[in-house]
């Protein structure tokens, strides 16, 4: 038995940076999850009859009752098979892999990824297609069009399933295949890296899960595949609220890993995770890698994994990044792409085969294994490298730095910030950008400043107002964007890059470094003016 429920739309339905992603409250209202999963069913009406449906979440709190509505709503839209991760779980890199690996139309990934979880903090829901990567813009703005037309959405007239039981059931005519998360993931781990190298190097290290999704995951991989000691995985466990803290993976928030990586007791490497797993924070022993800079010298160094051996098609970042990995893929005579903020943009790219690795300034990495950044990739790629050259994560900073300068760099984020004021700043520069090319400001000058557009070279798809650059001589710059993932208010990024050529001051202190760069971004944007803010809430 099919219900159909007749429902009105939700006017705040558009998909973000990466999904749908609201406060839970939000969530709870009447039909609002099943107006956004309607509408995703709606859009690719004419495919998923027949068709496999992956779903899994972050096991935040919402989690389990979204899928038990997802699923029946599965079974009324005709498919014939949702895979689903036991509890609910699955990473997002590992939905990413299970859709590859079944064949599936798409999926769902419940998350709200970086963002806290828990009855006041936030939930969210992402459609990924068939190549396993988030929809991209053409579909996720026919999926907003949509939820503002919905008037009736669908489910079989079922009951819950057992999400923790492993096994296939029926719903209405459909078959759901409840799945152990972390089998098929890890097996591709395997294939990627040389685990017993890493074994051999008998290496130390500290995982910190944040109470999310990637415990599991970072147990069986590196607890009993890689045999590192037991409790290396810390907050192992994945809870609804994540513990009250938020797991987003960087030093504010996995503040305890970098003091222990920066003690005397530090083991040789550390890393975090954020909620959804696929971001990744790495920390040597005493030494921080900025996640643009983790970027750059991973690639540098990938063929060094028997994934990579055969070397890098391309290497693609979004345009907040900073431009160290475009130096390695100068040196190693391959293409280096700029495109927007978020990661359905690298889709094509990876599809098309131009671009291997793929990174974000905001500790995303990732390759062409699976179509979404991949958080234990990138612990494990930079275990391999340090497997296979014996060397620590400082060594291989500085000898990156020794031979293609550094790109000192930081973040900061003003988060809460009225929408409006955020509006009016963004504007106000905007408006601006064509007369400040030869502008002076202190010893910086201006060469360039425009409102980035990207053209996507396999499909001309053209996405613009993604961000605005201000590049000054010598190659360093400063970014303004608005953040696409937020629940409340307006977030203002300023991305702030020096660029430090070889020979020069290659160990000094970032904050110090970028100083002038941040008094010219407050001096071009008036962010004191409009913001009323002396300070970003977090700099990363
Ligand atoms: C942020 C990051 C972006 C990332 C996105 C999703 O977006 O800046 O690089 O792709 O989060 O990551 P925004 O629009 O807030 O700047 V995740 O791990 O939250 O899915
Ligand atoms: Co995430």
């Amino acid at each position: 038995m099919i219900r159909a429920v007749k429902t009105t739309p939700y006017p705040d339905q558009k998909p973000g940076t990466s999904g749908l992603r609201k406060k839970v409250r939000v969530f709870q209202q009447p039909d609002y999850a099943e107006n956004f999963i309607q509408s995703v069913f709606d859009v690719i009406e004419r495919e998923r009859a027949g068709a496999t449906l992956v779903i899994g979440g972050d096991g935040r709190f919402l989690n389990r009752e979204v899928i038990q509505v997802a699923i029946r709503m599965a079974a009324a839209a005709t498919f014939a098979r949702v895979v689903v991760g036991q509890g609910g779980i699955l990473s997002t890199p590992a939905a990413s892999n299970l859709i590859r690996r079944r064949g599936a139309l798409g999926g769902l990934i419940l998350s709200a990824s970086h963002n806290p979880g828990g009855p006041e903090e936030d939930f969210g829901i992402k459609y990924n297609v068939s190549n396993g990567g988030p929809a991209p813009e053409a579909i996720t703005d026919a999926i907003y069009a949509r939820t503002k037309a919905i008037d009736t959405w669908y489910a079989a007239d079922t009951p819950d399933i057992d999400l923790d039981a492993l096994g296939e059931v029926q719903v209405g005519g459909m078959t759901v295949e409840v799945v152990d998360p972390v089998a098929d993931y890890a097996a591709l781990m395997e294939t990627l890296f040389d685990f017993d190298a890493i074994r051999a190097a008998n290496l130390t290290m500290a995982f910190d899960a944040m109470s999310a999704v990637t415990g599991p995951y970072a147990t069986e991989i590196l607890e009993r595949r890689l045999g590192f000691a037991p409790c290396t995985v810390r907050n192992g466990t994945p809870r609804p609220d994540f513990d009250g803290n938020h797991p987003d993976p960087n030093l504010v928030h996995a503040r305890e890993l970098y003091d222990t990586m920066m003690g005397d007791d530090a083991p040789d490497f550390g890393a975090a995770s954020d909620g959804d797993g696929d971001r990744n924070l790495i920390i040597g022993r005493g030494r921080f890698v900025t996640p643009s800079d983790s970027l750059a010298m991973l690639a540098a160094n990938a063929h060094l994994a028997p994934g990579y051996a055969g070397g890098l098609k391309g290497i693609a970042r979004s345009m907040p990044t900073s431009a160290a990995a475009d130096r390695v893929a100068a040196d190693l005579n391959i293409p280096a792409y700029e495109t927007p903020t978020g990661w359905k943009f690298f889709g094509n790219l990876l599809d098309a085969g131009r671009a291997t690795i793929c990174g974000e300034e905001s500790a995303g990495t990732g390759s062409d294994h699976v179509r979404e950044k991949d958080g234990l990739w990138a612990v494990l790629l930079w275990l391999n490298i340090m497997a296979v050259t014996g060397k620590s994560v400082d060594q291989i900073a500085r000898d990156h730095w020794g031979r293609y300068g550094r790109n000192y760099y930081a973040r900061h984020d003003y988060e809460g910030v009225d929408s409006a004021a955020a509006d009016t700043l963004m504007q106000e520069l905007g408006s601006n950008l064509a007369s400040l090319s030869g502008k002076k400001i202190g010893s910086l000058v201006i060469t360039e400043a425009d409102n980035f557009a990207y053209t996507d070279p396999t499909d001309c798809s053209v996405s613009t107002n993604q961000g605005i650059r201000i590049l000054f001589d010598g190659g360093s710059r400063v970014v303004f964007r608005l953040s696409g993932t937020g629940t409340s208010g307006a977030t203002l990024r300023v991305y702030l890059e020096r660029y430090e050529p070889v020979g020069g001051d290659l160990d000094a202190e970032t904050g110090a470094m970028l100083a002038d760069i941040a008094a010219a971004a407050d001096e071009l944007a008036g962010i004191r003016r409009h913001t009323g803010r002396s300070e970003p809430d977090v700099v990363t």
